[in-house]
């Protein structure tokens, strides 16, 4: 396997930390062991733990405004494989790359699976887009593609999807996520109810071309290309249209697209009890559809997320949603980001699982509102980093992958051996 990072120096970095990491999960075992916790089951976990890489978040300087190309950013898929392949060495937490069709679309899609496979990388849901017209485009979007009044433009989107699936096969993925711009600016403007049937009857056809073994997900979002509606815009039409399309059609929450305030965790809830929870865009916001890295804003409400997926994991065993980072902005080298990010997603897990189960259920049956609390901030205030840090050591990654990356001057190199280029596309979702 290739590895972008010279191995001799993720060990010397290692070794320098080993030390102090031994003496902080000894501390933190015996501290677990208090609580009847396994410190070795929880490092297992972690080493478990995985998180898909967005292609497009590889990417540097894009927000919706405009550009600041960053030094030696991706020029095409093969650039974004490598910085890929470097998250996953050194974080050990993202061993897939989920692709944005036709941002991504390869030459040869047999030789780029190879490539991903040399670099131990593989390939999570695939991404259409029907959100902007591409060159030589015969029916523009411009008023909707999947839910679009025009019949070309609906049979052109629902055309696209499956060729997306066609390619996803051979990359092999097991899914297919699909967002839609498609909404109105006014009042009047569109027919609700019309515009929903048509979105039904598109993503029917396309649910049609989908493996028996994969996934179709429904990502909602609440405003943005439109202003005043959209065709999905919540979790509810998500469910409605994922349970109207099949079985294998579920909903896909971006924690960004909700409005500020909206209980998050209770819609992932909702989602999971009537078996339509299908997958995640983790990142976080402030005010909207921010993209910022996952855990930066409101860590606490990606930890009562994942206090959710814990729950509904003991009540289902077969319960596995599709993880993925969503998150591009322009203000720190993308690889750092989203090393950081799979961390912050992966913390949040173990804190759900160092959760007391028993006792909070006993507090939530026995009206203890107070302890009940307490019980969930006992594990989100427990300072879990030693474990990530053995797991990702115990996996061949870095103890702190941070200091690692720059201690590698990787970027630096790339930028030397890719010359920016001018006016390069790139995008959010
Ligand atoms: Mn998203």
């Amino acid at each position: 396997m290739t590895t972008m990072i010279d191995s001799q120096l993720v060990k010397d970095q290692n070794d320098a930390a080993k030390a102090a990491l031994d003496y902080d999960y000894d501390a933190l075992g015996t501290q677990l062991a208090r609580r009847g916790l396994d410190i070795e089951q929880l490092t297992a976990r972690a080493q478990q733990f995985a998180v898909a890489i967005p292609s497009w978040g590889v990417g540097t300087g894009g927000t919706r405004f405009a550009r600041f190309p960053g030094i030696g950013e991706p020029r095409n898929i093969i650039d974004k494989l490598e910085d890929c392949s470097v998250i996953q060495q050194l974080s050990q937490a993202t061993p897939t790359v989920s692709l944005h069709i036709p941002w991504d679309t390869p030459k040869d899609p047999t030789e780029l699976k190879q490539f991903a496979e040399s670099l131990g990388l593989g390939f999570d849901a695939m991404n259409s887009n029907t959100f902007q017209d591409q060159v030589d485009q015969a029916h523009t979007y411009k008023y909707g593609s999947l839910s679009a009044a025009n019949q070309a433009a609906r049979e052109q989107a629902v055309e696209h999807n499956i060729e997306v699936i066609e390619l996803g096969k051979k990359l092999g993925s097991k899914a297919l996520t699909v967002w839609v711009g498609d909404g109105s600016n006014f009042p009047g403007q569109q027919d609700f109810t019309r515009g929903f049937s048509r979105y039904l009857e598109s993503t029917k056809a396309i649910y049609e071309a989908l493996p028996e073994d994969w996934n179709m997900l429904l990502e909602h979002k609440i405003f943005e290309p439109a202003f005043y509606s959209t065709v999905i815009q919540d979790w509810g039409s998500s469910y409605l249209a994922a349970k109207e399309i099949g079985e294998r059609c579920k909903s896909l929450v971006d924690l960004g697209h909700h409005a500020p305030n909206v209980n998050i965790e209770m819609i992932v809830a909702r989602l999971a009890q009537f078996g339509k929870l299908g997958g995640f865009h983790f990142n976080d916001s402030k005010y909207g559809d921010d993209d910022l890295d996952s855990g930066s804003i409101n860590p606490y409400q990606l930890f009562l997320v994942f206090n959710e997926l814990v729950e509904e994991e003991l009540r289902n065993e077969s319960f596995a949603p599709f993880y993925m980072l969503d998150q591009s902005h322009n203000v720190t080298d993308p690889i750092e980001s989203l090393m950081y990010s799979a961390a912050e997603v992966q913390r949040a897990f173990i804190k759900a699982l160092v959760v007391d189960r028993c006792g909070l259920h006993g507090f939530q049956e026995n009206n203890d509102p107070m302890m009940a609390q307490a019980t969930l901030k006992a594990a989100y205030n427990l300072e879990v980093e030693p474990i990530l840090q053995m797991a990702r050591l115990r996996s061949g990654g870095a103890i702190n992958p941070l200091a690692t990356y720059r201690a590698s001057c990787y970027r630096q190199q790339c930028g030397e051996k890719r010359p920016a280029v001018k006016g390069a596309s790139s995008g959010i979702v």
